[in-house]
């Protein structure tokens, strides 16, 4: 008989640790109130949320992979938003961000969400960190809770 696997959105009970950049921090600042408030909305405790801030989203999987060393958490939910300037210089620091923060996933086991906004202007920033175009922090956060939880259903089969 053929099984179909989902992931509810039930965070009861799941540990869910949070890696922050700094830069950006107007815009970043929101994808965090909006991660946060996703996850207790879906019933992650409070104290069951831990933050580590790094300088830069270059830093993200460093500390991602550390957090999930730690075995502490189900999943982790990195945010941080990388914005395009006159030079190369973005595409270094979001293709490493997003390479990294994938390959911590795949190589841990544990889900990582990917909650970087990689922006042509600080006005997409905004309109994707709570106004017009959402918040990309929630969106990450909601992914986390379904990932932590196929994940579980699927080792339950
Ligand atoms: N870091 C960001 O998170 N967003 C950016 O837009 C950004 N820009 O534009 O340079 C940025 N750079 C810093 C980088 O992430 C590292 O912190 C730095 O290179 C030190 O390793």
């Amino acid at each position: 008989m053929s099984q179909v696997f989902s992931g509810d959105l039930v965070g009861t009970g799941l540990r869910i640790g949070i890696v922050a950049s700094r830069w950006n921090d107007f815009m970043v600042g929101k994808l965090v109130e909006g991660a946060r408030d996703a996850l207790v909305r879906h019933g992650v405790s409070d104290d069951a949320i831990d933050i580590a801030h790094v300088p830069g989203c270059f830093e993200l999987p460093l500390v991602a992979k550390k957090m999930v060393e730690i075995g502490r958490y189900d999943a982790i939910v990195c945010l941080g938003a990388v914005i395009r300037g006159a030079t190369p210089h973005f595409d270094y620091v979001a293709g490493e961000a997003a390479r990294g923060i994938a390959r911590v996933g795949l190589e841990s086991g544990v889900p990582v969400a990917f909650g970087v906004l990689t922006c042509d202007s600080v006005e997409q920033a905004i309109e994707r960190s709570g106004s017009k175009g959402g918040n990309k922090g929630v969106e990450a956060a909601t992914a986390a809770i379904e990932m932590a939880n196929l994940l579980r259903a699927i080792d339950a089969a």
